[in-house]
């Protein structure tokens, strides 16, 4: 096939003959077979450990290699990393572009849309590309990023530098390029290192800060090799998606009707990047024997995988090469990619499309099309294509002078603490206090009080090279001088509990961070029922530790395999006496105790229940106090549900509360396949619990979270799901939808 940058206006017909092919073409100007059927790119996008993204960034040409070694990373972002490799740094961001969190930024985006505008409003005609939808973006991801916004133009040039440092260009000699790349390098190692210990609301902060958490191990030099390449994609695709949709917007006489309010902003958005992504396709290679569509690949073949034609595929997309802003989403496009290399910055990309329309819209009267449609010249950007210019007129006469919303021109950063610093303690006694189970007890170094907590509290402690593990305070809640926790030996867990048990001992010091509360527990005058199974008694221990001593009415119901391996018996029974019952399987015949006899004349509307242990249990209780009203019942989960993308899946119901819908969902499909098929038109990029895209809020029933993106105190609260890896711990979820 003829390169589809070879003639960047012919894009779209070249890329549809391919489709018709029975097997893939191959195609010298674009370095391999061309994937340009949906199916075929949705499969290769979804197997990154067969197709590998290594080829997408080229490599540096040998001379440059050497000087760029240690200081400028080769990879791109992530685009070019394969797993675990990209797994790992994309954690270090992925919580920072949430769409929700991001919002925050609106403001900002407003005030410089208003500040670019006032410069050539009452001039009635301007290239859009060169005077917003290039400055826009570019503006914000630096200040995003956590670079001086001052100096975005210097920044702009050096990152064109960067990109085209494996092309020839004849303007700008290679050495002028090396130089510019390397301050800019440089001064962004050096934002990095004063952000150390000064963190700021920013990307690199938030690095830090996941670093610092134990989140993600990366070294400085990756930390720094998060930067650019972001930089570089950040601000590129949006100024070709605004400056080529605003053309079609204006020419098809749909601008007035799709900028009327933010929804129909983001439909017309999300029609745009299908229509005319600015990413055209990627390259990827082969790294197993395979096939597609009749094509065998082996190992070392390369692909050019044609998101662009993707989009434009009539077997999903009917009647694909119109403009269609009321398609809705019943089939993703594929705009932003898909799968693990989804576009990274594609929440704050939206954001800013929608931002420039409302802001376009609301200080343009009038606005039209200068240039004639069908003269609007392309011209390739990297792997896509993008407008060269094109002019807009309005009536400057009636342009608005900037609204109060976008006056707030200077837009201050604001400072945020670092996150708190470990406190090393020592271990001042180890006691096995049941069998694989040892109870820490910490003091600090100086005698001194320790952290304020209270009872349901843990601790994450620092579990030498395994990094944090949370452990819940099993101490007396009224001891300030001592702090203690007790660990089960997890034989097939991740390392971190085995090595607390054989590394650990008094006298060694430990790290651990200030206690945090997400099972929080408060006196009541109702009875309180209080159920531990197994090692899930620490935070209990406390909690009825206060109940006696206020005098309250309470039941602890302690539940495990065998008295053997159930700890702080002794202290419960002399403590708590008849308040107490121990159910140990081995003393009952292999029989699990019935908790529907321990509720069969109890009424939920009277009780307080708290509840931790292992994940049958929970589920189980919540099913029988499925009708308890909110705070009754109480519960916390040990086990890391963020555990793994490809853990069993069991079948459950979903309800959509606003429509009153019940959906299965079956073991072999996504939550969020089954309701986007129902019409719910929930927006999703990367399908693999990566972008936060997706991500619905949910009345009732317990999430199974699978995502990199919620954060642990999000996920114990269940009150997000993010559909497209997530599931349903019970039988039933309630979405707000
Ligand atoms: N595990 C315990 O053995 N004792 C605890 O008190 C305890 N408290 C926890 C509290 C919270 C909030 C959470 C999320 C987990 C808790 N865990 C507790 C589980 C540990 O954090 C950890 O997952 C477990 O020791 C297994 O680690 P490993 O797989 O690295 O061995």
């Amino acid at each position: 096939m003829a390169c589809p940058f070879a003639k960047p206006n012919r894009l779209f017909e070249d890329l549809a003959t391919t489709r018709q092919q029975s097997t893939l073409p191959f195609s010298k100007e674009l370095g391999g077979y061309v994937v340009s059927r949906y199916d075929d790119i949705v499969s290769v996008l979804d197997q990154p450990n067969i197709f590998s993204s290594r080829p997408t960034v080229p490599e540096f040409p040998p001379p440059v290699k050497g000087i760029f070694a240690n200081k400028v990373p080769e990879k791109g972002t992530l685009l070019a990393h394969d797993n675990p490799d990209h797994d790992r740094l994309r954690k270090s961001v992925a919580s920072f572009f949430v769409p929700r969190r991001l919002r925050r930024f609106e403001p900002l985006l407003r005030a410089t849309a208003h500040d670019l505008i006032d410069q050539f409003s009452s001039k009635g005609e301007v290239e859009i590309k060169e005077a917003f939808a290039l400055p826009l973006p570019l503006r914000t991801i630096v200040h995003v990023a956590g670079l001086d916004p001052e100096r975005w133009q210097w920044i702009g040039q050096s990152l064109a530098l960067f990109g085209g440092i494996t092309r020839v260009d004849a303007t700008v000699s290679i050495e002028e390029k090396v130089r510019d790349v390397l301050d800019l390098h440089e001064y962004i190692a050096q934002v990095i290192e004063e952000r150390r210990n000064d963190r700021r609301d920013d990307l690199i902060s938030h690095i830090w800060n996941e670093r610092d958490a134990g989140n993600v191990e990366m070294t400085d030099f990756e930390h720094l090799s998060m930067i650019p390449g972001l930089l570089l994609a950040g601000h590129e695709t949006t100024t070709n998606v605004l400056s080529m949709g605003i053309a079609h917007l204006l020419h098809l006489g749909l601008f007035d009707e799709v900028t009327k309010d933010e929804i129909s902003r983001a439909a017309a958005i999300e029609e745009l990047l299908r229509y005319e992504s600015a990413i055209t396709g990627m390259p990827r290679k082969v790294l197993e024997a395979t096939s597609i569509s009749g094509t065998t690949l082996v190992p070392g073949d390369q692909l050019f995988v044609a998101y662009n034609s993707g989009s434009r595929d009539d077997t999903k997309f009917p009647d694909p090469n119109r403009i269609d802003t009321k398609r809705g989403r019943k089939v993703q496009h594929l705009g932003f990619g898909r799968g693990v290399h989804a576009c990274l910055g594609a929440p704050l990309a939206r954001l800013l499309l929608n931002v420039e329309l409302a802001v376009l819209k609301e200080r343009l009267p009038n606005l039209k099309l200068k240039t004639p449609y069908h003269e609007i010249q392309y011209h390739r950007v990297h792997e896509g294509r993008g407008v060269a210019g094109v002019t807009l007129e309005w009536d400057s006469t009636r342009a608005t002078k900037a609204s109060s919303d976008g006056s707030s021109r200077s837009v201050t950063r604001p400072r945020v603490p670092a996150q708190p610093q470990d406190m090393d303690l020592i271990v001042e006694e180890a006691n096995l206090v049941a069998d694989d189970v040892l109870q820490f007890k910490l003091r600090s170094q100086d005698g001194n009080h320790l952290p304020e907590w209270a009872p349901g509290a843990h601790i994450d402690v620092k579990a030498g090279p395994f990094g944090y593990r949370q452990y819940s305070i099993c101490s007396d809640p009224d001891d300030r001088k001592c702090l203690s926790f007790a660990v089960l030996k997890e034989t097939s867990g991740l390392g971190g509990s085995k090595y607390l048990h054989s590394k650990v001992r008094p006298g060694s010091m430990l790290s651990i961070r200030a206690p945090r509360n997400n099972f929080s527990y408060e006196p009541s005058r109702k009875k309180t029922i209080f159920i531990a199974g197994g090692i899930g008694i620490t935070p209990i221990l406390p909690m009825a530790t206060d109940a006696r001593r206020s005098g309250m009415s309470y039941a602890i119901v302690y539940l495990g395999r065998s008295r053997r391996n159930m700890a702080f018996l002794g202290r419960l029974e002399k403590e708590h006496g008849n308040h107490l019952t121990v159910w140990a399987k081995d003393d009952n015949d292999g029989h699990r105790y019935d908790l529907n006899v321990l509720f069969a004349d109890e009424h939920i509307d009277d009780l307080r229940v708290y509840c931790c242990g292992p994940e049958p249990l929970l589920t189980g209780l919540q099913d029988i106090l499925s009708d308890a009203p909110p705070g009754a019942l109480r519960i916390e989960h040990f086990s890391n549900p963020t555990a793994s993308l490809n853990a069993t899946n069991t079948a459950f119901e979903v309800v959509l509360a606003r429509s009153n819908r019940t959906f299965q969902i079956p073991e072999s499909r996504s939550l969020l396949e089954v309701i986007n098929e129902a019409g719910a038109g929930i927006l999703s990029t990367c399908n693999k619990g990566l972008c936060g895209t997706c991500e619905v809020s949910v009345i009732d029933g317990v999430p199974d979270h699978r995502d990199m993106v919620l954060t642990a105190e999000e996920k114990m609260d269940g009150k997000l799901i993010m559909p497209c890896v997530s599931r349903c711990r019970g039988t039933k979820l309630t979405l707000d939808l």
